[in-house]
């Protein structure tokens, strides 16, 4: 597999709007939006930083597992996503080398990409997502 860059690293926060400020203006990382992804439960917020970004999850309800994330570690790193060509044939390798997966098959991240998590027992207890970005 041709793991090319961390495309971004995902830190849980309770409030994007309470967080946002620190990256963009004390450490001066250009804003590039914000969405939500509803079926992950998660608002989104994206800070560039060199050829990878920050991006911020903030729950959208308690049901969120990014919620539970924060109730049970506190607001932190959540998340490192490595860009691959090609999620779904990554996806076959990791199974063919019988490394333990959360997703069997791609699902829709931010920005139209998609993504598979691998389980955090496989990655040393750090959540590790593939992450092929839309263009
Ligand atoms: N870091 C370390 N361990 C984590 C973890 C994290 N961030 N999130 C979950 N785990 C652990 C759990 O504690 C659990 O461990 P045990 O099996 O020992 O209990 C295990 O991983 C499985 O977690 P789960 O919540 O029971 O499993 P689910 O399949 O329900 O969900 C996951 C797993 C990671 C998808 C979900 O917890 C999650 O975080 N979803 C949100 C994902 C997200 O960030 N989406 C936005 C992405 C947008 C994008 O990047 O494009």
């Amino acid at each position: 597999m041709n793991t090319k860059k961390i495309n971004h690293i995902g830190i849980a926060v309770n409030s994007l709007d309470a967080s946002i400020p620190f990256y963009r203006d004390q450490l001066g990382m250009e804003f590039e939006g914000s969405e939500v992804v509803e079926d992950q439960k998660v608002k989104v917020a994206f800070l560039v930083v060199g050829e990878s970004r920050i991006e911020l999850l903030e729950p959208t309800c308690a049901e969120s597992p990014v919620a539970k994330f924060i109730e049970k570690k506190g607001e932190g790193i959540h998340h490192i996503a490595y860009e691959v060509e090609d999620v779904a044939k990554a996806i076959e390798e990791m199974k063919e080398k019988d490394v333990r997966l959360i997703d069997q098959a791609p699902r829709r991240g931010a920005h139209n990409s998609m993504i598979a998590f691998l389980h955090p027992k496989a990655s040393g207890g750090v959540l590790t997502e593939l992450c092929q970005p839309a263009h």
